[in-house]
């Protein structure tokens, strides 16, 4: 599984640091939703889920955590901390969030609302619809 990390320009003065994550030049899809975690309790892991169709990027714009991702044949874990930087997450990746820094700001852009049925929230359902996957795709 190869990650794609998504490097964001920062422009800054002497006033201080910005970004600007914009869809299609910096972020790989049509931008539906944005929503942030923050005030995560510690040792509290969070996702433990896949999406069927929902492709995401993570980005820790304060603080940091880990992410594992899995995509049913290899899992990988990384540390994310920097707001220059965007983690992919796409469709069909089993993720996992932890280790949160008590600062921690996770800001997450999405390609599409909230909707809970795209959520594939057992594991087991996740292996059966990789198995599957292949035919629907
Ligand atoms: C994901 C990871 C990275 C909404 O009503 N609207 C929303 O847009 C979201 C994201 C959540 N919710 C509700 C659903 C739950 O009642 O907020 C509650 C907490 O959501 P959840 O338990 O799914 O949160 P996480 O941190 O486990 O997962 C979230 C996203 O839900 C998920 O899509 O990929 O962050």
């Amino acid at each position: 599984m190869d990650l794609r990390f998504l490097d964001f320009k920062i422009m800054g003065d002497e006033r201080g640091s910005l970004a600007a994550l914009e869809e299609y030049r910096n972020i790989p899809f049509n931008i539906k939703r944005v929503y942030y975690m923050f005030n995560t309790v510690p040792n509290v892991r969070r996702g433990c889920h896949a999406h069927k169709e929902l492709n995401q990027v993570l980005v820790c714009v304060k603080g940091s955590c880990r992410i594992l991702m899995d995509d049913g044949k290899e899992k990988k874990e990384v540390l994310i901390g920097s707001p220059a930087q965007g983690l992919f997450v796409g469709k069909m990746i089993w993720h996992e969030m932890y280790d949160f820094s008590p600062d921690c700001v996770l800001l997450v852009l999405a390609s599409d609302y909230y909707d809970e049925t795209d959520y594939i929230r057992s594991y087991g359902k996740f292996t059966e619809y990789l198995n599957n996957w292949g035919m629907i795709h």
